[in-house]
């Protein structure tokens, strides 16, 4: 079942996936299980995207076929979808309301385990340090796409400076036309080109500690 399961989800059926996760259940199987299918489907899913084959259309299809299923486990299946590894902040920054990207970063985060404080839009520097300080999250993503973003993240970033926390935290940029050279400036650690990156990098710094 589960390999079934995983490929339907990877192959965005929709239909088939909900019947499955229905007959798991029915059967009898365990929700965690069931979950850890599903996980494995959007990981490959991620794999698509990275190739070329899937594009973000298909990143939020998949986002949205992976929160159905996790509706119908339920209880303990909804609490850990996203609960199961580290925390992770993210947020768009101050004078910024787009956030079609970061939903999709906090999708994906979220289907890989991460249990993801979203900040949503136009958050200023102090929202972000607080909810650093009082999660104990040690990684920040931050979203921007209009170019003043930039500048907020850096404020953002001077602020962590300001409170002794940049060493201790990791920070990861994204965003429309995000460049390295864009972060470099900013003074983040990692910058990430689409959904899947921000998975990618965070397995890596949380594999790293
Ligand atoms: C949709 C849109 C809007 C919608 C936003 C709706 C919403 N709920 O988000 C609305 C209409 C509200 C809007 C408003 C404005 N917009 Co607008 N908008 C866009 C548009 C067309 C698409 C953006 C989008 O959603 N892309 C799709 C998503 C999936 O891509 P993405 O955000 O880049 O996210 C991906 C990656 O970047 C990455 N990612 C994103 N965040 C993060 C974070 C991390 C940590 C990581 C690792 C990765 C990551 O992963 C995502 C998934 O792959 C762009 C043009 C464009 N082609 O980009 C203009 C654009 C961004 N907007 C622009 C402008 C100017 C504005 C306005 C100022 C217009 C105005 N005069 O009012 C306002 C600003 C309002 C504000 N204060 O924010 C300009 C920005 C120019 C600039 N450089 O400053 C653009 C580029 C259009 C243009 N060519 O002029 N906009």
């Amino acid at each position: 079942m589960n390999e079934e399961l995983s490929k339907s989800l990877s192959d965005l059926n929709e239909d088939q996936v909900l019947n499955l996760v229905k007959k798991a259940l029915d059967d009898g199987a365990g929700t965690m299980d069931i979950l850890s299918a599903c996980r494995a489907g959007m990981t490959q899913i991620g794999k698509r995207y990275e190739s070329g084959e899937y594009y973000v259309s298909d990143l939020i299809m998949a986002g949205e076929i992976f929160k159905q299923a996790v509706q119908l486990l339920g209880g303990d299946a909804q609490k850990n979808a996203g609960g199961l590894r580290d925390k992770v902040v993210v947020g768009t920054v101050k004078g910024d309301v787009h956030d079609i990207g970061k939903d999709l970063v906090v999708g994906m985060l979220r289907a890989n385990g991460y249990d993801v404080i979203d900040l949503g839009v136009d958050v200023p520097a102090d929202v972000f340090i607080d909810t650093l300080e009082q999660s104990g999250a040690r990684i920040l993503g931050l979203s921007g796409l209009l170019t003043v973003a930039y500048d907020s993240m850096k404020d953002t970033m001077n602020r962590l400076t300001t409170k002794g926390l940049r060493t201790s935290i990791k920070v990861m940029v994204g965003g429309g036309a995000m460049t390295d050279k864009v972060r470099e400036y900013i003074g983040a650690d990692a910058m990430g080109a689409d959904a899947q990156a921000a998975v990618s990098i965070c397995d890596r710094w949380t594999t790293e500690v």
